[in-house]
């Protein structure tokens, strides 16, 4: 590993553990696609094996964990926690389509400083410290370079079938595509939407309501690797639903003003 910090060595740990399980499990996915119940039921048992592992590999430490999940699992130190979505991009999973990543960020006093977002297919572990960088697998990374908004590739998500703000989501959408050459993706993976803004793959990716444990991770990663992100509602991020905005720091401003 490129950095040295407790935590993102035991995350590395327990990531590569779990990542295993989720290889497996992801190869009986297509078996059960055909069946007649489908895969539904063997993915939500998935999504807790996966989470059973990383919590038993990161209890050693005696933090507080948030989990998608399980929820809030207090441990020793109530300041330090492990903030784990173990399955981002479950849909994409059920559907065996191969975009999906354990993701886990470490929270200190409020704040994320650690993070890891591992892609297992791909074999891709981005990850990032405060103050170390933002790395994949063995290489700095840093978001893109690009100015011009128009030529921007974008990524965002949503809305939920749940959502009360599906209309005005969905006018967002139609909004930034007009000022834009509509270059607007939808992965399925908030964690790796946000992997692929600090990697410089994605110029900038926006989403309404996300949940915290969906971009945890991530936030550490575009900060460390140059980009700026925000909560569009102005608080900090680890609130239950977050309108969340990433990019580069050129066409920050300009996809700000948009939403
Ligand atoms: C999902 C995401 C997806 C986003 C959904 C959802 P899950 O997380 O990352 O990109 O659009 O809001 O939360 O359920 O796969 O962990």
């Amino acid at each position: 590993m490129k950095i040295n910090s407790p935590q993102i060595n035991l995350m590395y740990k327990a990531c590569t553990k779990a990542s295993k399980i989720l290889i497996r499990d992801y190869g009986e996915i297509e078996k059960l696609q055909v069946s007649e119940k489908g895969p539904g039921d063997f993915v939500t048992a998935s999504d807790k094996r996966v989470e059973k592992i990383l919590i038993s590999e990161l209890e050693k430490s005696e933090y507080t964990f948030l989990t998608e999940e399980t929820g809030l699992i207090e441990g020793k130190h109530k300041n330090k926690r492990w903030i784990i979505d173990p399955i981002d991009g479950t849909f994409n999973f059920l559907n065996g389509l191969p975009h999906f990543c354990i993701s886990v960020g470490y929270e200190e006093n409020g704040e994320i400083v650690s993070g890891i977002i591992f892609d297992p297919i791909k074999n891709e572990m981005f990850f990032a410290h405060k103050g170390s960088g933002a790395y994949l697998n063995n290489s700095r990374i840093r978001v893109s370079n690009k100015s011009n908004f128009q030529r921007a590739c974008l990524v965002t998500g949503g809305p939920k079938s749940v959502s009360k703000i599906k209309e005005s989501i969905l006018d967002e959408y139609k909004k930034v595509s007009m000022k834009t050459q509509a270059h607007i993706r939808k992965s399925g993976s908030a964690a790796l939407d946000l992997a692929y803004v600090a990697a410089g793959r994605y110029d900038g990716y926006w989403q309404r309501e996300i949940n915290y444990w969906d971009i945890a991770a991530g936030i550490i990663l575009v900060k460390e690797s140059g980009g700026f992100i925000e909560n569009l509602k102005e608080e900090g991020f680890n609130k239950e639903k977050v309108d969340i905005v990433a990019s580069n720091s050129k066409i920050h401003k300009e996809l700000i003003n948009i939403l």
